[in-house]
């Protein structure tokens, strides 16, 4: 018998040829490390060309004519809604006289932040009523928490928080009281875009469904970095951003589930997403159309399916497993630093993000940041949208650096001693220098 043996170690040196930004300089002859991928990734080479290519041979509008480049960029535009359905593995639709699309149950939005707040107030206006329950954890990005507020104070809703443990872990014994009869809706991200934790959200789903609630699932942090299948996962409704995974700006995806897309109102009105209007009202188009009213992200959305193809040749296991190499190390270099602290689960339960303070608040996230950059590093510092989160670890700030596939074991390393810089420098005497520059 054979025994199977692991993938091998992905090399990132073999892609970052593909990533012109990465073989820039920074101040005078520094070479970029590029630590802020959760923020957003960067681009390879194949996904810049496909945009080009698109705006120079085949643009047009989409859906509304029917010459030849109307034609070819519907095309593409379908091509790569029906390569993200792959992606995320959802169901193939069957078309018929009412609805000719193959593939209903993927919507081209914005972004997350677009996907999630269709949701709300789509799905949420038309079956949230007052006292009933929505449940969120205290990890979530703003763009996971805020529209949610926003339901609860359109509709007398209540929003409720699944804990954290110390070590940035959802306190799941908690779900047995927080799950209740009037609990609608769970909203949970599969991976904190701060403490990295992996969440583990076909339990959550499980529970959640066999109290009658629906789940929507976050996936900006997770879909760019692990596979997803939503029918595995039981999802009712998954969002993602094109930009964290190696896509452009502008273009993101709501998956949801057929019956409940069906059964909502559109979100926006306008161009494109009618069946027919007269001047008494208006029938919406079928599915997916239906949610996508005015001109959608054309390009980007093309662009996304290069980026598709892109991490597909990789492999998004190979990915995961190279990012949990440099967490590893990331761990290991912070602790022989010394006096950091880091805010999140040990590196087993994490995808590629790890956020630290330095534990005596000096210097401040701010100021470790800006060193950092002085050795081409680029980390975020603030709140990263988690302000309930950040509160709940009692720090205002984190510093916070994330991978990708393209990082190097040796960027960690130089991580590790510019914080050890960091940490020696007389920092206000630092700081005030490189200012007076
Ligand atoms: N959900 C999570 C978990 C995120 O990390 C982000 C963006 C969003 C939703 C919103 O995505 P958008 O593309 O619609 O903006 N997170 C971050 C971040 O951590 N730093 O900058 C953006």
């Amino acid at each position: 018998m054979r025994t199977p043996c692991a993938a091998p170690p992905l090399d990132p040196e073999r892609f970052r040829p593909d990533f012109p930004i990465l073989g820039r300089m920074v101040h005078e002859g520094v070479p970029l490390v590029y630590l802020d991928n959760a923020a957003t990734s960067q681009r390879p080479r194949q996904v810049i060309e496909a945009m080009t290519d698109a705006y120079e041979r085949h643009y047009a509008n989409v859906h509304r004519g029917i010459h030849t480049l109307s034609a070819e960029i519907d095309e593409l535009y379908e091509g790569a809604r029906e390569k993200v359905r792959a992606f995320i593995n959802a169901p193939r639709d069957a078309s018929n006289d009412d609805n000719p699309a193959t593939t209903q149950e993927v919507i081209f939005t914005s972004g997350a932040t677009h996907s999630i707040n269709l949701v709300a107030r789509s799905w949420g206006d038309a079956n949230v009523r007052p006292g009933d329950e929505i449940l969120v954890t205290e990890m979530e990005h703003h763009s996971n928490l805020v529209p949610w507020y926003q339901l609860a104070q359109r509709t007398g809703a209540v929003v409720r928080h699944i804990p954290l443990t110390d070590d940035g872990l959802l306190q799941l014994d908690s779900l047995d009281r927080l799950l209740t009869k009037r609990t609608r809706l769970v909203a949970v991200s599969a991976v904190s875009n701060v403490l990295g934790t992996i969440n583990p959200v076909r339990e959550i789903i499980r529970r959640a469904h066999d109290a009658g609630a629906v789940v929507l699932v976050d996936a900006a942090q997770s879909a760019p970095h692990q596979p997803t299948d939503v029918q595995a996962m039981d999802c009712d409704f998954l969002a993602f951003s094109g930009h964290k995974m190696l896509g452009p700006s502008g273009v993101g995806v709501l998956y949801g589930k057929r019956d409940l897309l069906e059964a909502m109102p559109p979100f926006m009105g306008g161009g494109g997403m009618i069946s027919e209007v007269t001047l008494e009202g208006f029938r919406p188009l079928y599915l997916p159309g239906k949610f996508e009213a005015g001109t959608p992200p054309i390009v980007p959305a093309v662009a996304l399916s290069a980026a598709i193809d892109y991490l597909g040749a990789v492999g998004l296991e190979a990915i995961a497993a190279h990012e949990r190499l440099l967490t590893q190390r990331t761990h290991e270099v912070l602790e022989s630093v010394g006096g950091l602290r880091i805010i999140g689960p040990a590196p087993e339960h994490k995808a590629g993000i790890v956020s630290f303070v330095f534990a005596s608040g000096r210097p401040s996230g701010h100021d470790v940041a800006q060193f950092l950059d002085r050795y081409g590093i680029a980390v975020r510092t603030g709140h990263h949208c988690t302000m309930p989160l950040h509160k709940r670890f009692g720090v205002s700030a984190t510093v916070r650096a994330s991978f990708y596939l393209y990082n190097t074991l040796a960027e960690v390393d130089k991580l590790g001693e510019a914080l050890a810089a960091a940490k020696r420098a007389p920092f206000s005497a630092f700081l005030s220098a490189a200012r007076s520059e």
